[in-house]
């Protein structure tokens, strides 16, 4: 709890047995209500560590994807009663002591979202990212920029937080089930004129923390331009991609399969 509101740490995992624990042993948790997994039809043991670890941990009957991941975090967070919500990626890529910084933030209403940005100080490639990941982030980071009129350092981390409102008010459920998700959201955070803060925040890459290879980068990449397109588009009144108005919020009477419900005493 922090200024009464509930704080609750997502974390949307695929495969991740090798890393979690880590994860979250760095989990500040006297700060921390509830931390929340979501296991999409792994094929390791992701879900008995964490049932181990007493993470609230839901499973996917079949691998959905990155997005459809990250639905069924929001919808079991929202159940759960959060006020904000911390996605955090379960495979040690970005530092968990960061979570009391990022939800404050949000927590004393001075930004509605916050993302932890590799971007803002120099230590991206330091971490060990590559360097066709840092360049097209730069890149699509400015085009994005441009096409929306923000000045956000990128848009692509894996460490957000968001409040409540943007959870339950942003058309997510017409969002993708695939890794575009991302990008979708916060470009809707934005088109709906809610207020993103950023912190700084360093990087590690090694072999499991980062599995997207370079087709699926170049995926995303094309996806993230087409994003942009479709917001300016809808700014200037013709409705395009996730900004038009038939999309639908998240659907929480979806039934979520819980492996390990956590039982407040
Ligand atoms: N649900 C789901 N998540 C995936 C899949 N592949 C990767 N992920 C997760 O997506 C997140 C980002 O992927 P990652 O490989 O770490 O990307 P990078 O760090 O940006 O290079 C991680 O938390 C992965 O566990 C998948 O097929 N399904
Ligand atoms: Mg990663």
């Amino acid at each position: 709890m922090l200024n009464n509101k509930k704080i609750v740490v997502i974390m949307p995992a695929y495969n991740a047995e090798k890393t979690l624990e880590k994860t979250y042993n760095e989990i500040y948790q006297n700060f921390v209500d509830e931390v929340i997994l979501v296991d999409d039809f792994s094929n390791d043991g992701t879900k008995e560590i964490a049932k181990r670890l007493n993470i609230t941990t839901i499973v996917h009957d079949k691998n959905k994807g990155y997005g459809a991941n990250q639905k069924s975090c929001y919808r079991a967070a929202l159940k759960a009663g959060a006020d904000i919500v911390i996605m955090l990626h379960p495979d040690y890529q970005y530092t968990p002591k960061l979570i009391p910084a990022i939800a404050s933030m949000m927590a004393f209403e001075e930004y509605d979202a916050v993302i932890a940005s590799r971007m803002l100080g120099n230590s991206a490639l330091r971490g060990g990212m590559p360097l066709y990941k840092f360049v097209s982030n730069r890149f699509l980071t400015e085009f994005q920029n441009i096409l929306t009129g923000e000045k956000l350092s990128e848009y692509h981390t894996g460490f957000r937080g968001f409040t409540r409102k943007i959870l339950e008010n942003l058309p997510l459920e017409t969002c993708s089930d695939d890794f575009i998700f991302d990008n979708q959201m916060l470009a809707l955070i934005l088109f709906n004129g809610f207020k993103i803060g950023e912190i700084s925040c360093p990087t590690k890459y090694f072999p499991e923390a980062s599995s997207i290879n370079f087709v699926r980068s170049c995926k995303y990449g094309l996806e993230v331009l087409y994003t942009s397109l479709c917001y300016r588009l809808a700014k200037m009144g013709i409705k395009a991609g996730v900004y038009g108005s038939k999309g639908k919020i998240l659907d929480l009477d979806k039934e979520l399969n819980y492996y390990n419900k956590r039982v407040d005493t």
